[in-house]
C-alpha cells in the first residue's frame, strides 16, 4: 500500500450534500442503490475528475441524474469507480451495487454476526458498501431505507431518527426509514437487521427532551443489558453535567454483536458493540467486565460530541476524537468510582501498553504524519497519551480555562471536520496562553525521561531541584525537542508531613506544579524547615519516565504519607521494582536469591494501618509490578525466564512474610449478601483476590486449598474466577480439576469460555504451548470470531511472558503461523496479534534472532494484506 501523508492533504473535489440508501438485506445478495447528490467543491480543483473509492465490490448500474453512464464516461473496478468529466454543477449519481454479507470474514463493510445483519464503516468499511468519497471530511445528510424478510430480521435500525415502517405486499419482506439530520462523514454511517432483544427506557435531558434509549442483544439475553442501559443513562447525565453537552436525536441505540474487530462503534444515533462489552451478570462477569462496560458506553456516548457533531478532518487527525474521548471516558469512571485507584489502573495500562509501543519499532506521534494502513494507528499512542495530552493541557491551564476552551471548541467546530490545531487554537484563546511548544506532544513520538536530582542545605533551609528532560530517538525521528512537561511536585518531611512549596528564584511554579519547558530546570525552595523528600509527578502529572535515585527509606516515607495517593503507589512500585531487578540479576547470574525484608515490613504495617481504609487501592499496592513491566524496565538484552523466576522469589518471600496477615484479610473480607458490581463491593474482593493471589504464591498447599474453596462456594463470576486464576499458577490435579468443572459449567457461554481460554494460555509452564495448540481444535473455538483468537492466542502472545517467549523460538512460530493463517480471513486482527513482537528488540541476542527471523517468515509471506504487510515491515525496520 502506499504511504499516505498528512502533508498532502487537499480538499476533495467535489461535495455529497446528500446520501439516500436503499438497502435490501438478503444473507447472500445484498443490493445497495445510493442516490449521492454532488457538487463541485469550491476548495477542489474544478474540473477534475471524480474518483469514488470501493473494497471488494461489484457495481450492478450506475446512473447520472437518473440516465445510465455510458461504458466511455466511467471506469470501474472493485476498489474505485472514476467518473471521467462530472458536470460542474450540483448532479445526481445513483449506484447499484451487490453484496454478500455472509462471505465478508474481514467484519468491514456489511457482514452477518450470528444471523444479525450489522455494519462497521470505520476507518475505510462504507466503500465496502458502496462507491464513495471515503473519507472523513466529506459530510452528508443520511437518509436509509432498509429492507428485509420479516422472519429474519424483525428489526431494523439506522443512523439518526425513525421516520417510517411498513411491509412490502406480497413479498413477507418489511422495511424502515430512518433519517438522520446531522451531517456526518460515512465511517459513522450504520444499519442492523435481526432478530435481537431489547431493554429500554425513557432518557429525559437536562433541557427537557424524551429520548428513548435502548439496548438490543442476542434473543434470551436482555436481562445481562440492563447495566449497560443504566451506565449509558449516567454517562448521559453525565456529559450534561461535566462538560454541559445534551444528547440530540429522539432515539439512541445500542447493538451487541458476537463477531467484531475492536471493542464498539460510535455510528451516530446507533452504537454497534462486541457483545463483550455490553453483556454483563453476576454468575458470568467479573467486575472488572462491569467496570470495562461502563467505561466502553460512555466513551462510545461521548464521542457523539467528540468524534460525531466535531469529527477529523482526516485520519491523521484521529487523537482529536479518541484521544479526547479517552480522557472524557476516564474522568466519567473517575468520578462515578475511585479517582486515585482509575488514575493508578489508567497508569498501569499507559505504561504496559503505550511506553512499550513507544519504545520499539511501531513507535509513532499521538498524531502521526503518515500510515500505510490506517487500520494500524488505533494504537495505545493516539489512545493513551493522546488522553494524557489532553490531561496535561488541563493541568497547565487549569481547570475553569480547560473548559473555556471546550466550550469554544464546542461551539466553533460544530458540524465541522476539525483538525488539532482547531482544538488546540480554542485553549490556546481560553487561557491567553502560547501553545506553540505544548503542540510538540502531538508530533514527537517516544518517552520522554525526566531526571531529578536535588540537595538539601540545612543551614540556609534551602532545597535545590535538579530537573532534565531527554525523548530517546524513535523510527524516522532521531532528534527530539524538548517538550512541556507539567510536575505536580510536594515536599514531604520525614515524619510525613507537607512541607510549604516557596519557590525562590524565577520559576514557573504554580498551584504545585512546575512546568519544565527546556532541556533542564534549577528551582530553589526557601525556608524548608527539614530535609525533604520530593514527590514528584504528582497524580502522574505526565506520560514520561521519571529516574531519580531516591533512598529506599525515602520511598518508604512516601508510600506512608504522601498525600497524593498515586504517589504513594508508585513509592510502593518503585521499591517492588528494585527488589524484583535484584532478584532477576541474581537469577540471571545462577546466584541464590535473596530478598530484601524491608518491602515486606512496609507491607505488613499498611496491612495492618491502612488496607480497611480504601480496599481497592490497597489492591493496587498488593500487585507486583507485572514481568512485562520488569522487562521494560532492563530495557535490553532481557531474559524472561530470569525476570519470570526473580519475580516468582519475591511474590513467594511476601507471600511467605505476609501469610497471617493475608489469610487474616481473606477471612474479614469474604463476601456478604448478594452480588452488587458496584465499586466499594469490587474494591473488596480486588484486594481479597490480591490477598489470596500472595498467600498461594508464599504457600501452594495452603492457596490451593483455600482456592478450591472459594471456587466451589462462588455466586459470582469474580469469586469463581478469581480462585481459578490463582489455581492456573498451581500447577496439580486441583487446577485441572478446577478448568474442567468451569468448561462444563459454562459451555455455553462463549464469553464465559473466552475467560477460560485466556487463563489456560497465560498458564506460565513449558506444556502451554501445547495446550495452546490442542484447544485451538476446541469445539469453542473459531479463528473466524475475533473475541476467541483473542483470548486464546493474544493472551498467549500477549500475557505469557516465559512461554510466547521460549528460547527455542516455538513461541513466535505459533504466533507467526497464526497471523499467516488468519490474515486473508480477518486482516485487521491478524496484524493486531501481530504486535506482540513490538519489544522484540529489547531481547536477549538468543531470543532475538528467533523473534526476528518469525517476522521474516512473515513478511515473507506472498500475498500479505496491507496490514499485516505494513506492521511486519515496521517492526522489522
Ligand atoms: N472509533 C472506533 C474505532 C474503530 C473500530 C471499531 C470497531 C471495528 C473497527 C474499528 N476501527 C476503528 C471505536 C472507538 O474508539 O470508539
Ligand atoms: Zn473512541
Amino acid at each position: 500500500a502506499p504511504v499516505v501523508r498528512l502533508e498532502d492533504y487537499r480538499p476533495t473535489d467535489y461535495l455529497i450534500d446528500t446520501v439516500k440508501l436503499d438497502v435490501r438485506l438478503h444473507p447472500t445478495a445484498t443490493r445497495v442503490t445510493a442516490e449521492l447528490a454532488l457538487r463541485p467543491n469550491p476548495k477542489g480543483t474544478p474540473g477534475a475528475a471524480l474518483t469514488l473509492d470501493g473494497d471488494e465490490l461489484r457495481l450492478v448500474s450506475a446512473r447520472l441524474d437518473g440516465v445510465a453512464l455510458g461504458a466511455a464516461a466511467y471506469a470501474v473496478t472493485p476498489s474505485s469507480l472514476v467518473l471521467h468529466a462530472p458536470p460542474q454543477r450540483p448532479f445526481t449519481l445513483t449506484l447499484e451495487t451487490e453484496l454478500d454479507p455472509s462471505a465478508n470474514t474481514k467484519l468491514m463493510g456489511l457482514y452477518r454476526s450470528s444471523g444479525i445483519y450489522c455494519t462497521q464503516c470505520e476507518a475505510e468499511g462504507f466503500r465496502r458498501i458502496t462507491y464513495f468519497l471515503d473519507r472523513p471530511d466529506v459530510l452528508s445528510v443520511y437518509t436509509t431505507r432498509i429492507e428485509a424478510d420479516r422472519e429474519e430480521a424483525p428489526l431494523l435500525l439506522g443512523n439518526g431518527n425513525p421516520v417510517e415502517r411498513g411491509e412490502v405486499p406480497g413479498t413477507g419482506r418489511h422495511y424502515a426509514l430512518w433519517h438522520d439530520p446531522f451531517p456526518k462523514p460515512c465511517y459513522l454511517f450504520a444499519l442492523v437487521g435481526g432478530r435481537l432483544d431489547k431493554v429500554s427506557q425513557t432518557y429525559v435531558t437536562g433541557s427537557g427532551r424524551a429520548v428513548e434509549i435502548a439496548i438490543h442483544v442476542e434473543a434470551g439475553k436482555g436481562e445481562r443489558a440492563t447495566y449497560a442501559l443504566d451506565a449509558l443513562a449516567r454517562s448521559m447525565r453525565w456529559d450534561e453535567k461535566v462538560f454541559g453537552r445534551e444528547y440530540d436525536l429522539d432515539v439512541f441505540n445500542v447493538v451487541a454483536v458476537s463477531d467484531f474487530n475492536m471493542g464498539a462503534m460510535e455510528n451516530k444515533g446507533l452504537n454497534i458493540f462486541n457483545d463483550k462489552y455490553v453483556l454483563a451478570s453476576a454468575e458470568k462477569a467479573t467486575d472488572a467486565d462491569y467496570a470495562n462496560i461502563e467505561a466502553i458506553i460512555a466513551h462510545e456516548y461521548f464521542h457523539n460530541w467528540t468524534g460525531n457533531r466535531i469529527t477529523c478532518r482526516d485520519w491523521f487527525q484521529l487523537c482529536l476524537k479518541e484521544g479526547l474521548t479517552v480522557f472524557r471516558d476516564q474522568e466519567f469512571s473517575s468520578d462515578e468510582r475511585s479517582r486515585p485507584v482509575k488514575r493508578i489502573a489508567d497508569v498501569r495500562t499507559l505504561r504496559a501498553q503505550q511506553f512499550a509501543e513507544d519504545a520499539g519499532p511501531l513507535a509513532h506521534p499521538v498524531r502521526p504524519a503518515q500510515y500505510r494502513e490506517i487500520n494500524n494507528f488505533y494504537t495505545a499512542t493516539v489512545y493513551e497519551k493522546g488522553a494524557e495530552v489532553i490531561r496535561m493541557l488541563k493541568t497547565l491551564i487549569g481547570a475553569e480555562a480547560f473548559r473555556r476552551g471546550m466550550d469554544l471548541y464546542f461551539e466553533r467546530c460544530d458540524g465541522t471536520a476539525a483538525t488539532v490545531e482547531d482544538f488546540i487554537a480554542c485553549f490556546a484563546e481560553a487561557s491567553g496562553r502560547d501553545l506553540s511548544q505544548f503542540f510538540t506532544w502531538y508530533e514527537q513520538a517516544g518517552t520522554p525521561t525526566v531526571t531529578a536530582s536535588s540537595h538539601y542545605d540545612p543551614a540556609a533551609r534551602t532545597y535545590r531541584l535538579d530537573l532534565a528532560q531527554r525523548t530517546p530517538p524513535t523510527p524516522g525521528q532521531a532528534e527530539k525537542r524538548p517538550v512541556v512537561i507539567p510536575v505536580a511536585l510536594g515536599l514531604v518531611g520525614e515524619s510525613g508531613r507537607e512541607l510549604p512549596l516557596k519557590a525562590g528564584n524565577e520559576v514557573p511554579l504554580a498551584n504545585g506544579v512546575l512546568t519544565l519547558d527546556g532541556p533542564a530546570l534549577s528551582v530553589t525552595f526557601t525556608d524548608v524547615p527539614e530535609r525533604p523528600v520530593p514527590s514528584l509527578l504528582r497524580g502522574f502529572s505526565a506520560p514520561v519516565r521519571l529516574e531519580m535515585d531516591l533512598a529506599d527509606e525515602d520511598l518508604f516515607v512516601l508510600f506512608r504519607h504522601d498525600r497524593d495517593p498515586f504517589n504513594q503507589w508508585q513509592a510502593a512500585q518503585t521499591v517492588a521494582t528494585r527488589v524484583i531487578l535484584e532478584a532477576t540479576r541474581a537469577a540471571r547470574a545462577g546466584q541464590a536469591i535473596s530478598v530484601d525484608a524491608r518491602l515486606g515490613e512496609a507491607l505488613a504495617h499498611f496491612l495492618d494501618s491502612r488496607a480497611e481504609a480504601d480496599h481497592a487501592f490497597a489492591a493496587q499496592v498488593l500487585a507486583l509490578p507485572t514481568e512485562a513491566d520488569m522487562a521494560r524496565e532492563i530495557g535490553g538484552d532481557v531474559d524472561p525466564d530470569a525476570v519470570f523466576t526473580g519475580r516468582l522469589a519475591v511474590k513467594r518471600a511476601l507471600g511467605a512474610a505476609l501469610a497471617d496477615r493475608l489469610a487474616a484479610l481473606y477471612g474479614r473480607l469474604a463476601s456478604r449478601g448478594a452480588y452488587s458490581p458496584d465499586a466499594a463491593s469490587a474494591g473488596r474482593r480486588a484486594l481479597r483476590h490480591a490477598a489470596l493471589d500472595l498467600l498461594a504464591a508464599g504457600d501452594a498447599a495452603r492457596g490451593t486449598e483455600l482456592a478450591v474453596a472459594q471456587f466451589a462456594a462462588a455466586d459470582n463470576m469474580t469469586d469463581r474466577f478469581g480462585a481459578l486464576a490463582v489455581l492456573a499458577h498451581l500447577p496439580g490435579a486441583a487446577r485441572e480439576t478446577a478448568l474442567a468443572d468451569f468448561a462444563g459449567r459454562f459451555h455455553d457461554d462463549p464469553l464465559v469460555l473466552d475467560k477460560w481460554f485466556a487463563l489456560q494460555a497465560t498458564i506460565p509452564e513449558a506444556g502451554t504451548l501445547d495446550r495452546v495448540r490442542e484447544l485451538t481444535r476446541h469445539p469453542a473455538f473459531s479463528m473466524g470470531n475475533p473475541n476467541r483468537v483473542r483470548s486464546l492466542v493474544g493472551s498467549f502472545a500477549m500475557g505469557n511472558a516465559t512461554q510466547f517467549n521460549r528460547a527455542d523460538g516455538a513461541g513466535y512460530d505459533f504466533l507467526a503461523d497464526v497471523v499467516i493463517a488468519l490474515d486473508p480471513k480477518n486482516p485487521q486482527v491478524a496484524a493486531r496479534l501481530l504486535t506482540a513482537f513490538r519489544t522484540w528488540r529489547m531481547l536477549e541476542p538468543g531470543r532475538r534472532a528467533k523473534a526476528e527471523a518469525a517476522l521474516k517468515r512473515v513478511a515473507g509471506t506472498p500475498g500479505l494484506s496491507p496490514d499485516v504487510s505494513d506492521i511486519s515491515g515496521r517492526s522489522l525496520a
